[in-house]
């Protein structure tokens, strides 16, 4: 479990208005509350769980039957996909959303907003060291800084896997992405997308030649979330639909009514070779606007 001197150490070490410790179950969590808005954060993973900004609801959804164990992934938030997307090795999306990182500093920036830095080393184990550095403000921000501080070349695909909160996924609108070409892993064929991307059959498509941002529309919550990238021409969008909904015991039958993932990633031919000493940073900004 997560070295609980670890928080431990910085309550004693920190004091904020806006950030406190807590916990999830087991897992130790970080809870920040600012003028913009509250997030929580597990030290598990690196794992965004809640981004509400202030006077809405929460921008992200968390299955109500998500695992909350060691080991296992969380259903929702935002799950770290690294060093390797999809089931390129077991066990599928790699093994950082599944292990403990180490909490580096926590700080209050000057307008207000809040920042967590968290350290992964698998240095051991794969040469590389991964550091994720979270602000919570008006927006939400999140770096992932990949390091190779082995001795070999390292193919790098990631994807930052954020479950957005909807109202109805029929309703839901992706802007962004017209003309753009894909991967079609339900139908397991190329596409080339024009204008706005709707929802009504389970939807698994990699775009992997745009640095677009992305803005989910939702017209029941009349309400717009952007979705900003850099360092990623990859992204990928995801709703299991029906039968894969009620064939994951970690997702609610229905649940897929009310999300849609929208992910800065790294993959497919977008995926980052580094070379010893290579760093590389993926990074996505979230707003509702
Ligand atoms: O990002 C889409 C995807 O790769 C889908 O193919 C599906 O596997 C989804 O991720 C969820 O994967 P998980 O391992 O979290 O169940």
């Amino acid at each position: 479990m997560i070295d609980k001197n670890n928080i431990q150490d910085f309550e004693n070490r920190f004091t904020s208005r806006t950030i406190k410790f807590s916990s999830v179950n087991a897992f130790p969590s970080i809870q920040v509350s600012n003028d913009f808005a509250q997030a929580e954060i597990l030290l598990y993973g690196s794992h965004v769980l809640s981004f509400i900004p202030k006077g809405s609801r929460d921008v992200l959804w968390l299955s109500s039957k998500s695992k909350m164990t060691p080991g296992k992934a969380i259903r929702g938030g935002i799950p770290i996909c690294w060093p390797w997307f999809g089931p390129l090795a077991t066990p599928a999306h790699g093994i950082a959303r599944i292990l403990e990182w180490k909490l580096e500093d926590i700080y209050s920036e000057k307008d207000g907003s809040d920042t967590l830095m968290l350290s992964l080393d698998c240095s051991d184990s794969n040469g590389l060291r991964v550091q994720s550095k979270i602000n919570v403000g008006a927006a939400l921000s999140f770096s992932l800084s990949t390091e190779n501080v082995g001795h070999e070349d390292y193919s790098l695909t990631s994807a930052l896997h954020a479950y957005f909160s909807v109202s109805e996924i029929e309703k839901v609108q992706v802007k962004g992405l017209d003309k753009e070409p894909y991967f079609d892993k339900v139908a397991n064929a190329s596409g080339f997308n024009k204008g706005e991307l709707c929802f009504h059959a389970e939807t698994d498509a990699v775009f992997d030649q745009t640095q677009a941002s992305v803005i989910i529309q939702d017209r029941d919550w009349k309400r717009s979330i952007r979705l900003e990238k850099s360092g990623s021409k990859s992204t990928v969008i995801w709703n299991p639909w029906i039968e894969k909904s009620k064939s994951m015991d970690d997702f609610p039958d229905q649940g897929y009514r009310n999300m849609i993932c929208v992910e800065a990633a790294n993959v497919g031919a977008d995926a980052r070779v580094l070379q010893p000493g290579e760093k590389h940073t993926l990074f996505a900004r979230i707003v509702e606007e």
